[in-house]
């Protein structure tokens, strides 16, 4: 559903777009007009006071003429302030987010960028959003500076490592467009594409079904938790093979070796990747290693974990 390059431009696919297209041609043409007059002037008053025969004296230098001056000063200083207010107005539309936007989360590093819709669905170099109705995207760097773009947009944006910046769009038709980064960030710099891919509202309403699978947060946690640690793990103080999840964010553990712990992020995170390394005084060395579990995964399973009273 690509939308057709016009001759111009590209295609005009944002609410802002159209508006930042016709501050544009009111300055392209301007500037037209204004080389028509300058360089014709130039050329008429070169052919008209051209020397006609060798022995003409040369014309006397002629002071200044205030007519003439006060309106070349008058009406570019009109038109100048024109400029101002309606790319003031363009501005204002492109730097204000409407407060019901959607907010997203997006990480830009070398070289990709990471999206994260408002229920932390993420797809690799792509990000998902619904037609008609507007989308923040607030922005950050893992390393160096990089620059947002969607040109069928017309929004552009630095981001930055150690702080957060921020663009939003609205797209009111489904289709796809390409983003760039704008800001050169390395050797890959030139391959760091991404497409944004505007949905209608039922389809997005159901992506959770079709194409995003959340990734991160409590209820992935507790999806993991059922397919992959409930034949060994509790939830309600049960001793199976392993010992029970039920209150273990915080709780005071103690190790086969004699050793005491207390259950937090990095000591989870542990018992998962290296099973071995710390084994729970009464049980069995039992539990296998999840290499395919990713670092959001854990992190998911861990919000759920602190649910777990
Ligand atoms: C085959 C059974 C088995 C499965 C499946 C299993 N575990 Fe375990 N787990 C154990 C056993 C046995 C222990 C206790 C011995 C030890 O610490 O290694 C344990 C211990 C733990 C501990 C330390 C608990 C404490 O009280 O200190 C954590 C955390 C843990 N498992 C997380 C998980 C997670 C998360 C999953 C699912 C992704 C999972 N386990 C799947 C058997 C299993
Ligand atoms: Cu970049």
């Amino acid at each position: 559903m690509d939308t057709p390059n016009g001759y111009w431009m590209p295609p005009a696919a944002s609410t802002v777009a159209q508006s930042v297209d016709d501050l544009y041609f009111v300055i392209f043409w301007l500037c037209v007009v204004f080389f028509f007059i300058v360089t014709g002037g130039v050329v008429y008053f070169a052919y008209k006071y051209r020397r006609k025969h060798p022995d003409q004296l040369a014309t006397q230098q002629i002071g200044h003429n205030t007519l003439l001056e006060a309106t070349w000063t008058i009406i570019p200083a009109i038109l100048v302030i024109w400029i101002f207010v309606l790319g003031f107005r363009v501005y204002m539309d492109l730097i204000v987010a409407p407060g019901d936007s959607l907010e997203y989360q997006v990480t830009a590093k070398q070289w990709a960028w990471d999206f994260r819709d408002p229920d932390g669905c993420s797809v690799p170099g792509e990000l998902h959003v619904p037609a008609g109705r507007p989308v923040k995207l607030t922005m950050r760097s893992d390393d160096v500076i990089h620059s947002f773009y969607i040109a069928d947009f017309r929004v552009k944006q630095d981001v930055l490592p150690g702080r957060y910046s921020s663009v939003w769009f609205q797209a009111d038709k489904p289709g796809t467009h390409n983003i760039q980064c704008t800001e050169y960030c390395g050797t890959s710099h030139s391959n760091m594409f991404a497409k944004v891919v505007v949905h209608t509202p039922e389809e997005f309403a159901n992506r959770a079904q079709t194409f995003c699978k959340v990734t991160v947060g409590k209820e992935h946690g507790e999806k993991l938790y059922k397919n992959q640690c409930a034949a060994c793990h509790t939830i309600d103080g049960n001793r199976l093979v392993g010992p029970s999840f039920k209150g273990i964010w915080g709780r005071e553990g103690k190790m086969s070796d004699g050793s005491k712990v207390i259950v937090d992020e990095n000591y989870i995170v542990e018992s998962i990747r290296i099973p071995t390394a710390k084994v729970v005084e009464g049980y069995p060395p039992a539990m296998p290693a999840f290499p395919t579990l990713t670092n959001d995964d854990i992190a998911s399973i861990i919000e759920y974990m602190k649910t777990l009273k």
